[in-house]
């Protein structure tokens, strides 16, 4: 900080205190508040932030709404009108200043807000921050805040008698979700309705914090700041959006030291809310340190200060952090192939998407802490993932999550939400939208994990493929609506807000070709073009020529249940079975369960203890078995694809599976279960997301052996694959391949060889009797894991037999270790260590040795009593 700016900043304290001029105050209203319902029956403390659900749970009026049938019971919580009351006093200081506002940063969501009897406004959407100007309403003494709500079911449905000129499907939830109707008439988490993974919580309350505050002469509401780069010379856009109370003219000192790069600019701002921009150049551009996703480089990031002075006077001084990353989505022409590719380039480097897709962490954003959202982070980034989509049907996440994903290298994929439905246009909606796309392209543009705005979630497709049995005649109408929200006003105005990152009307979509084709393409998953999402449970998932060849992947994946433990809690004895009313109870989507255990009889045989909650447990692990490696082949499958065209497909540049995380304890498409344990898919991402990669499969009887590699410099590989019979510990035969070239960010064939050859060549050696593994080596050794390629159905593999795993505990300078003593091959092993938190270094895995040893990083504390007490290892054999 220069000497004149530091002298100018003691002056401004000094200032404050003495005479308040050119300062805010800020009173946060936050804590506790009282709560009652609309006859009165019901009134308690409530913390706000918060919702009422959580308040009701906190001062033990309800039981854990996650409990058993809870979310059933609980329904009339969101059939009542609540209100959420304070009473508080202000300084005469903060009362003395020009203008005083009442902020909210989040109101859940139907609304009238009144204070000391007088009502200051009325809120509509959830993902607004709203302001009120309070001044003059506040006294001397006690003041009262009242936020009145609605009911969000019953207003929903008022929304949808008012709309009475045509339908806006889908109304209603399918049966099997128990959910509430017309979600889609308001601004509000479409989720919290029910979905197919979660429960129906409409959520009631002051979701964000509440706050008076007050100035004099102007109020910074916020700042943004994003680099664009043209000619190798890169800028940096600095908004402010500032609250005058009268015309004041100011010289704005942007400043970013690190990069000797500083400007003085003039300027006016207006009385009201203004937005007011700068560029700041920097002069430095060639030393400018980028940001990478992660796998690709460091996160980098630059202070960036602002500072306002009129005259001599610090008017206004603030920082913003600014991490250099440009970013294009490539749609352009490809050789042998009709359609154009779909590829995000960063720093001019083609990047393939590897991720995953985000839903709220919670029914109740209240209990989203910190940790929680460290911890999924954490997950994502420790199995190699460098992107997530945050889903349209969820909330627009808080700020913490986006500067993790900044500071972690994820990349985000950031949907608006609207979700799985049509929407109304009338002119209130519209304007409430407006304010929403605005206020939150403000609020997260300065994020380089951003890399590209979506208008919604499969909206394009539900008109295309026509989900709602539109009439033909109204057809025309309901197109209209689409282009009306998501093109003439979500991208216009995100277009407006934010020229640093590109903007698809939906996903799936066609891109630049549904645009030519009106914004709504015959067929929105049409692999030649954009994203494609792809979900087939009936159809065998280890065929990879069930997958479409697409260019992007952003949604594909298989259900599977949580492990017992995570279950236990929120169950009791009588709900331990596959076919309990519980376990129907908690499937969302129809024929769930069913559709698990045909997909998993496809290749495994399928549980049949005599012992019910052995058989229930069991079951619990081959739905997760089945879930891992149906995703392991069509993730695999589309990192194999990334370099070819196949009949004129291909070129796939992303992969992200449905879903990575949780809402509640259910079965579900995640990979990690609600409270953070990881499922077996979770496991096996470790791998098939690896930097380099072997991808090994059969076309046509021959074994090809592929190998990807994200990587910058070309690389030679070899690949080395070895036979196992299902009944030896010891390979029976290993096959090596001549060093082969695979360039930087490429799939290449590294060996291929009839299956029958191959046995032939290798001792007794049948489809029933071995398997295969590989992994590929360079001149150093092994790159990337070792995977495998069964040459039959594990049900019908020969010689497989129960391995006796037996486990030692123990305690180490880096933690706890677990030795594993294995009699003979065993697949997908399964270690437990119910419900101590925490995660081993591998599980799920093949086992082909005698010896392992796996390490578990607890997030409690435990003991090694503790862990070989709960410790349980389940294979495919045990099971059956
Ligand atoms: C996609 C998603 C979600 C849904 C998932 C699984 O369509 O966008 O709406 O949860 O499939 O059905």
């Amino acid at each position: 900080m220069r000497p004149s700016v530091r002298a100018a900043c003691v002056l401004l304290r000094l200032f404050c205190a003495r005479f308040s001029v050119f300062c805010s105050v800020t009173r946060s209203l936050d804590g506790k508040w009282s709560l009652s319902n609309s006859d009165g029956s019901v009134s308690l403390p409530a913390e706000v932030p918060g919702c009422v659900h959580s308040a009701l749970q906190q001062q033990g009026y309800i039981q854990d709404p996650y409990f058993r049938f809870n979310d059933v019971s609980y329904r009339w919580i969101a059939l009542d009108n609540w209100t959420y009351t304070t009473t508080f006093s202000v300084s005469g200081q903060l009362r003395a200043n020009h203008k005083v506002l009442l902020v909210f940063d989040g109101v859940d969501t139907a609304a009238s807000v009144w204070l000391n009897g007088i009502i200051v406004g009325k809120t509509d959407n959830m993902f607004r921050r709203y302001d009120f100007p309070v001044r003059d309403l506040l006294k001397d003494g006690d003041n009262v805040l009242n936020v009145s709500l609605l009911s969000p079911v019953l207003y929903a449905s008022e929304r949808r008698t008012a709309h009475s000129a045509y339908r806006v499907p889908p109304e209603c939830p399918p049966h099997v979700q128990q959910g509430e109707c017309h979600v889609n008439f308001i601004r509000k988490q479409q989720s919290s309705f029910s979905w197919d993974w979660g429960p129906s919580f409409p959520t009631v309350g002051l979701w964000k914090g509440v706050r008076l505050e007050a100035f004099d002469v102007l109020q910074l509401v916020r700042v943004s700041s994003v680099p664009l780069h043209s000619l190798s010379q890169w800028t940096v856009q600095v908004e402010l959006l500032v609250d005058a109370v009268q015309t004041t003219n100011a010289q704005i000192a942007l400043s970013i030291p690190e990069l000797d790069s500083e400007q003085i600019l003039q300027t006016q701002f207006l009385p009201g809310k203004t937005k007011n921009s700068f560029t700041l150049n920097i002069n430095t551009s060639s030393q400018v340190k980028l940001w990478w996703p992660n796998g690709h480089g460091d996160q980098p990031s630059y202070h960036l200060t602002v500072r306002g002075f009129q005259g001599r006077d610090l008017i206004l001084n603030t920082e913003s952090k600014v991490y250099f990353r440009s970013v294009e989505l490539v749609q352009e022409p490809v050789v042998g192939s009709p359609g154009l590719s779909f590829y995000f380039r960063i720093n001019g480097k083609p990047v393939f998407l590897k991720g995953s897709n985000w839903i709220p962490a919670h029914s109740f954003q209240d209990q989203v802490t910190p940790a929680v959202l460290r911890n999924l982070l954490q997950s994502a980034v420790d199995v190699g993932m460098n992107a997530l989509r945050v889903w349209g049907g969820g909330v627009y996440e808080q700020d913490l999550f986006y500067s993790w994903c900044d500071e972690m290298g994820i990349m985000v994929w950031q949907d608006f939400m609207f979700a799985c439905a049509l929407y109304p246009t009338e002119d209130d909606f519209m304007q409430t939208v407006r304010e929403e796309v605005v206020q939150q392209v403000q609020r997260l543009k300065s994020h380089p994990s951003i890399i590209t705005w979506s208008g919604n979630n499969e909206n394009e497709a539900a008109l295309a493929t026509d989900w709602f049995n539109i009439p033909a005649a109204q057809r025309a109408a309901y197109l209209r609506d689409y282009v009306t929200l998501y093109v003439n006003n979500i991208r216009a105005l995100v277009q407006e807000e934010d020229q640093s990152r590109p903007f698809l009307v939906s996903s799936p979509t066609n891109g630049a070709e549904s645009e030519q084709e009106g914004w709504v393409a015959a067929d929105p998953y049409d692999p030649h073009y954009g994203d494609t999402h792809f979900y087939s449970y009936s159809l065998d998932c280890w065929d990879w020529r069930t997958f479409p060849r697409t260019r992007f992947a952003s949604e594909y994946g298989f259900q599977s249940w949580p492990s017992f433990s995570t279950l236990q809690p929120v169950s009791t004895l009588e709900d331990w079975s596959y076919n309990s009313n519980f376990s129907s109870h908690r499937q969302h989507h129809e024929d769930g369960n069913q559709q698990m255990l045909l997909q998993a009889a496809l290749h495994f045989k399928l549980p049949n203890s005599t012992d019910p909650l052995k058989r229930f447990t069991d079951t619990l692990y081959i739905t997760q078995v089945m879930q891992a490696q149906c995703v392991k082949a069509q993730t695999e499958f589309y990192r194999r694809s990334r370099s070819e065209i196949i009949e004129g497909r291909g070129r796939t540049m992303g992969a992200l599976y449905w879903q990575l995380n949780d809402v509640w304890q259910a079965p579900s498409w995640s990979s990690i279960e609600f409270g953070g344990k990881w499922k077996m898919l979770h496991y096996f991402a470790q791998n098939f997301f690896a930097a380099v990669l072997p991808v090994g499969f059969e076309d046509g009887g021959t074994l090809f052996v592929y190998a990807v590699s994200d990587l910058s410099p070309d690389l030679e590989l070899r690949a080395v694959v070895s036979a196992y019979s299902w009944s030896d510990l010891d390979p029976v035969c290993t096959l090596k391949s001549d060093l082969l070239p695979v360039p930087g960010g490429s799939a290449a064939i590294v060996f291929k060889q009839p299956v029958a050859a191959l046995l032939a060549g290798c001792g007794s050696c049948t489809r029933l009797t071995c398997l295969l593994t590989f992994h590929l080596e360079d001149s150093g050794g092994q790159q990337g894991p070792t995977n495998h390629h069964f040459l039959s159905s594990p049900k019908d593999a020969q010689g497989l037999q129960r391995p006796n795993i037996t486990a030692t505990v123990q305690e180490g300078p880096a933690g706890y270790s677990i030795s594993l003593r294995s009699a003979s091959v065993a697949a997908f092993v399964w270690l437990d260590v119910g419900n101590v938190p925490g995660r081993f270094s591998s599980n799920g895995f093949l086992m082909l040795s005698r010896n392992r040893t796996v390490s578990f990083d607890a997030w409690r504390e435990t003991s090694v009593e503790e862990l070989s007490r709960w410790l349980s290892i389940t294979s495919l054999r045990d099971v059956y």
